[in-house]
């Protein structure tokens, strides 16, 4: 084990991108609300059904200079979706081949994760805000060896049945019920909110549903419009709040989609809404439609608009600690910052296969993303090319599966970091 972890700490050095001078602790102190939002993916942004904005709330974010808004970002989740995604994001290391993270390995697993990172060093207060139960995904542990303090889960809210959709508190309702508990909160915080409503089937009460939905064939692709629209206006009401409150004048606020809402079968009714025809779609497009929000808004900053670089959820970590100011050099992390004149734009998907702001490889088919075109004869150049990229591929997803399956980050303890006891916490609903 010794050898495997020397081996990942020389991967972490060679693919350490420093920060961008310009962008590094622009945040520094200040607050962070993340808000997860649930199978929303990037065609979303600008999309127009039947001649109206779907989630215009949003879009208005995207387009404004208040938010540094990532075009090519992309979901990188294996089997354990929501999971995965909140493991990539805070930990820096990839989900499993397999199953989730989370479920599998998550309750014995040392982490060296946002909230832990940034309350020892900058002394940040942690909380999460979800309106399921808090042991759906192994949260309820996963989230104390995180270093997390405090996590309100559906116990925490009226869940009377009307307030529910499929999988916990409706979006308006979690943001709304949630204020009390976050105004308790010590500042700086750093707090994330995992909403729901959007989640497949998609299915949400009449009084809810405020446009109409597609005609695909498909419910839940037809659905999937009304739902994201919820959520947007579940968003509006919540930034309502932030402006009033003043939070969003001292707080980094970021919005990341955690992997796709439509499935590669049903991207087949989707398509003629994306101006495609099924019977040309193909791995390539499946790949393009993996596409995520990532957006993060910094106090003080008008410098934000469209950002064009390639990244995935696992370089969000890096990116967020150095605009924070803090130096990531000590952690293990797989990703780089996206800010950063050095960022590594190979975007891995679990499944190994891979996309770069040129190529979009899926097995070994090369495609080219300007035309979506194969390449059948790749030029010596584009081969060695592709060979590199999908080492740095192989490598990045094997050396963080052997970092947690053996569960190395134990022998692992950075300068200056204290291992997080997770019996330091409990969510026990006595907070109010
Ligand atoms: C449930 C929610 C959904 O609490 O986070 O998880 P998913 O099914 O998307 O992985
Ligand atoms: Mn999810």
């Amino acid at each position: 084990t010794s050898s495997d972890l020397n081996k990942i700490l020389e991967f972490n050095k060679e693919n350490y991108a420093k920060p961008n001078p310009k962008m590094f602790g622009i945040a520094k102190g200040k607050n962070v609300i993340i808000i997860h939002l649930e199978s929303f993916q990037q065609f979303l942004i600008n999309y127009k059904l039947n001649g109206q904005e779907v989630t215009p709330f949003l879009n208005s974010l995207y387009n404004s200079n208040q938010f540094y808004s990532f075009a090519n970002f992309f979901n990188q989740v294996g089997q354990g979706k929501t999971s995965d995604a909140e493991n990539m994001l805070e930990t820096g290391t990839f989900g499993l081949p397999q199953g989730s993270l989370f479920s599998a390995i998550g309750t014995g697993n040392t982490f060296e994760a946002a909230p832990a990172i940034l309350n020892q060093t900058e002394g940040y207060t942690s909380a999460v805000f979800h309106g399921n139960n808090g042991s759906f995904w192994n949260r309820d542990n996963v989230y104390k060896n995180m270093g997390y303090q405090y996590f309100f889960d559906s116990s925490y809210y009226n869940t009377s049945s009307n307030n529910l959709t499929e999988y916990g508190l409706k979006d308006k309702l979690i943001f709304h019920d949630s204020i009390k508990y976050l105004e308790h909160l010590q500042q700086p915080f750093y707090v994330k909110y995992i909403t729901l409503s959007n989640h497949f089937p998609f299915a949400i009460d009449q009084k809810n549903q405020s446009i109409q939905p597609a005609n695909t064939g498909d419910a839940s692709v037809n659905n999937y419009f009304v739902t994201a629209h919820y959520l947007d206006q579940a968003l509006q009401q919540f930034f309502d709040y932030l402006h009033k409150s003043g939070l969003y004048d001292n707080s980094v606020i970021v919005l990341y989609g955690d992997h796709y809402g439509i499935s590669d079968t049903r991207n087949l009714k989707l398509a003629p809404l994306l101006g495609k025809s099924a019977s040309t779609w193909n791995n390539f497009d499946n790949a393009q439609m993996q596409r995520v929000p990532l957006m993060i808004h910094i106090p003080g900053d008008n410098n934000g608009g469209v950002q064009y670089q390639y990244g995935g959820e696992i370089d969000f970590l890096p990116t967020l600690l150095h605009l924070l100011g803090i130096n990531t050099q000590k952690y293990i992390q797989f990703g780089t910052d996206l800010f950063s004149p050095q960022h590594n734009q190979v975007v891995a998907f679990r499944n190994d296969n891979f996309v770069t702001p040129k190529y979009t490889v899926v097995g070994n088919t090369i495609y080219e993303n300007s035309t979506g075109a194969v390449i059948t004869h790749p030029s010596e150049s584009v081969k060695k090319q592709i060979a590199k990229d999908r080492k740095h591929v192989n490598e990045q997803l094997t050396l963080s599966d052997s970092l947690n399956n053996k569960n190395l980050l134990r022998y692992y303890v950075p300068a200056g970091f204290k291992p997080v006891d997770p019996k330091d916490y409990n969510y026990h609903n006595d907070f109010a």
